[in-house]
């Protein structure tokens, strides 16, 4: 039902717009993408395209600024000073992401303070992962292993994402993700070696983090209402079913090499697909999770919130010493 009416609304605003646009700009347009040329902010660009740019890039740079939560929450617990400080950097670049991310959504003429209101009133997504609780230190492995290699996975292609601000963000952003994944990846071979409690603490996590990873890909192919479109304009340029794939198939190595059991019996490698078989992913959990419903989702909100609000006074003395170098600028 959800699936259904977001898929009619999203072709009908599609359609529409699309009908509206000049048909020799639109050619020529869709032939600079087709011909794998970057379109950048002053260029002319149908105004679907540049909705579908504002709605994926913003809805990224609130998972990067949420993503910093589950994490947070730990830093003043990690196991040690080298732990706290690789935590300490990693949540750091999340921010910076956001950052970029929010940079260059404003390109395409939508206001840093728009997108935050959008993301405060419910408006605007985040990845449905950050909507999990971390309640162990290998939770922390378990999001960098899985998390940040789930985010490669889809973010590598984006480096070649039609929309120049956001294949050059992509760029720095995935250098970083690399980084995360093997901080992630290290941390549960720590516990994967370590007592039989780290061992149970490392399955424990894979165990509840394994399904949500591979939901944050998106819905099956035959249901996501943006993908066909977003693949033609080369914002996306792989399917979100594909990425999935992919991702399972990379990820099942490396819980053999842990000694890690992925929690799922249909899991099985097809010699003739030349790709892992994998059961069912509970899409009702997903979309509740998409509607605001998951386990921590108010307490994310409500953090975010804050953490802007407290935030103000940081934005007025900006904004105050700004304007006092501009008049005196103008006065010299
Ligand atoms: N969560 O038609 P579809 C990170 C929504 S940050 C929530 O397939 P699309 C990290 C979707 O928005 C990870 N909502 O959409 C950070 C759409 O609704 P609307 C974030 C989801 O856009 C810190 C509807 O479902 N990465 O990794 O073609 C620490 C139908 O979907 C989700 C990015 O954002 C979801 N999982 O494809 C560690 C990457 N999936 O908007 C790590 C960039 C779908 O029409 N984004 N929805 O109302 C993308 O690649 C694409 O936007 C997606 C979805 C693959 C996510």
């Amino acid at each position: 039902m959800y699936t259904t009416e977001l898929k009619e609304r999203n072709q009908a605003v599609q359609g529409l717009s699309l009908e509206r646009e000049d048909p020799e700009r639109l050619a020529a347009f869709e032939a600079r993408v087709a011909a794998d040329d970057f379109i950048e902010p002053k260029d002319w660009m149908p105004e679907a395209y540049r909705k579908t740019l504002i709605r994926q890039i913003s809805q990224h740079a609130h998972s990067e600024s949420v993503g910093m939560l589950p994490e947070g929450n730990w830093i003043t617990r990690a196991p040690n000073l080298r732990r706290k400080a690789i935590l300490l950097a990693k949540v750091q670049d999340e921010g910076g992401h956001g950052l970029y991310l929010y940079a260059a959504a404003e390109t395409l003429g939508i206001t840093r303070e728009e997108m935050i209101e959008a993301l405060h009133s419910g408006r605007a997504k985040y990845s449905t992962i950050f909507n999990y609780p971390t309640l162990t230190w290998a939770d922390i492995g378990a999001i960098g292993w899985l998390v940040d290699g789930a985010a490669i996975m889809n973010q590598v292609p984006l480096q070649r994402t039609s929309y120049g601000p956001y294949a050059r963000a992509m760029v720095r952003i995935c250098k970083e993700e690399s980084f995360h994944q093997r901080q992630g990846y290290e941390i549960m071979m720590t516990l994967a070696n370590g007592t039989d409690a780290q061992k149970r603490m490392a399955q424990d996590a894979l165990d509840r983090w394994w399904w949500p990873s591979l939901m944050m890909f998106g819905p099956p192919d035959e249901n996501s209402p943006n993908t066909a479109q977003s693949v033609r304009w080369r914002i996306k340029r792989e399917t979100n079913d594909e990425l999935r794939q992919k991702f399972v198939d990379v990820t099942v190595p490396q819980a053999d090499a842990l000694g890690l059991v992925v929690p799922d019996p249909k899991l099985k490698w097809n010699e003739e697909r030349g790709h892992y078989d994998f059961g069912d992913i509970d899409w009702d959990e997903f979309y509740a999770v998409v509607r605001g419903e998951g386990p921590v989702a108010k307490e994310r909100m409500t953090a975010r919130v804050k953490a802007w609000e407290d935030g103000k006074w940081v934005r007025d003395a900006a904004a105050a010493h700004a304007e006092k170098r501009g008049m005196r600028i103008a006065a010299e």
